[in-house]
Parts: structure tokens; C-alpha cells; sequence
């Protein structure tokens, strides 16, 4: 699949704030600072959700257009222990509101850090979208910061901490543009 729009629409914090007209959507989901909004911005080839490193730039649930058909989905990172508890409650509430109720959720891709592995919350999360039956990939970012003679022990890693098989995993870097169209692709299955 070829991106050929992407644009900003929307961020809020409840369904009430959310598009209303219905499009399928793909979430990005991961500890904060994994990368999420990087990874959209590199697959729309264009800078339009805003990253920073700072853990904890994101703070609403964000829609970005594509193609005038689909939505990209962003929300805030987990993880994070710098924003505050209170912070971290509401943005864990707002994301399992949106989880689990989003019916035009078609797909969320898990983002895990290829070098960190998955965390303690990863693991959680992974297991709170498979209790509700979501479809899920796994999407190891910033791979351009692993040596190549690491590479299989970092896979192993993931696999047996997800307990998933090697094929389940895309491989990425959003800096060095690795794994890019491999997820397209499968965009394109998912929303067409
Ligand atoms: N080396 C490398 N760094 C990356 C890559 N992708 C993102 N980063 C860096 O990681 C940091 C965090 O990126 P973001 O995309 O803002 O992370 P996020 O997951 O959206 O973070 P929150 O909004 O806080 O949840 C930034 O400094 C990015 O430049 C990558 O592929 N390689
Ligand atoms: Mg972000």
C-alpha cells in the first residue's frame, strides 16, 4: 500500500471526541518513548504526529486520516513514571475505554522496543488485548540501535517473553526506514 494522504483530525480523550463517521482503525500501542508516533510518521512518510525525547509527548488519543479511508490511531505511552500517577491512571483508563469499546478497532500493533525487550507493562498489555480477542501485532522498534550479531538473541527474547513464534514479529526501524513496507502491506489486508 502506498500512503498517498495523511492528515491530522482530531485528538480527544473519550468516544464522545472521536470521528463519528465510522472508517476502520489501526492503534499503535507501547511504553511511552517506544516510539509510536515516530513509527506512524515514518510510515506516512511525512512528520504528523509529534515525537519527542522526553518521554510522555503524547496525551490524548490522536486520528490521523489516510487515504480518505482509514485512521491512524495514537495514544499516550505507558510506562512512563515521570508523568504523574494521576496522569498514568487516566491515560491507562482511557486507553482500555478505547480497547474495548472502539467498535471500528480493526488491528492494534503492540510496539516493543527491540533492544529493551518486553517490559513487565508489554507483557500486560499483550495480555489484555488477547483477553479481548483483538487482533495483534507485534512491531520491534528502533532496530537500527541492535547489532547484527545480537539480532537472533533479540528475537529470542521477545518470542519466548511473548510466547509467540518468530513470525509474528516485524522488525523496525523508523530512523533507518527498516520494516516499513511489511507493515504497509498489512495495512492494507486489514483496512481493505
Ligand atoms: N534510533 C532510533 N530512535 C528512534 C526511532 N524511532 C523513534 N526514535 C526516538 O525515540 C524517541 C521517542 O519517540 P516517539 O515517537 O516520540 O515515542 P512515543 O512512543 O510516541 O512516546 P510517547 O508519546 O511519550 O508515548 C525520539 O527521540 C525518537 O527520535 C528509531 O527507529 N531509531
Ligand atoms: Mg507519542
Amino acid at each position: 500500500m502506498i500512503i498517498k494522504s495523511a492528515n491530522y483530525v482530531i485528538g480527544g480523550t473519550k468516544i464522545s471526541h472521536f470521528p463519528t463517521d465510522n472508517l476502520p482503525e489501526v492503534l499503535f500501542v507501547g511504553r511511552s518513548n517506544v516510539g509510536k508516533s515516530s513509527f506512524i510518521n515514518a510510515l506516512c512518510n511525512k512528520t504528523i504526529a509529534r515525537t519527542s525525547s522526553n518521554p510522555g509527548k503524547t496525551q490524548v488519543i490522536n486520528f490521523f486520516m489516510i487515504n480518505d479511508s482509514f485512521y491512524f490511531v495514537d495514544v499516550p505511552g505507558y510506562g512512563y513514571a515521570r508523568v504523574s500517577k494521576t496522569k498514568i491512571e487516566e491515560f491507562g483508563k482511557m486507553i482500555e475505554n478505547y480497547i474495548t469499546n472502539r467498535v471500528n478497532l480493526k488491528a492494534v500493533f503492540l510496539l516493543v522496543d527491540f533492544k529493551v525487550g518486553p517490559t513487565k507493562d508489554d507483557i500486560l498489555m499483550y495480555e489484555f488485548l488477547k483477553y479481548y480477542n483483538k487482533k495483534i501485532y507485534i512491531i520491534c522498534t528502533k532496530s537500527d540501535k541492535v547489532n547484527m550479531s545480537n539480532k537472533e538473541k533479540t528475537i529470542k527474547n521477545i518470542t519466548s517473553k511473548l510466547n509467540i513464534d518468530r513470525s509474528s514479529l516485524i522488525i523496525t526501524s523508523s530512523e533507518k526506514k527498516i520494516g516499513l513496507d511489511k507493515c504497509l502491506d498489512l495495512i492494507e489486508e486489514l483496512v481493505g
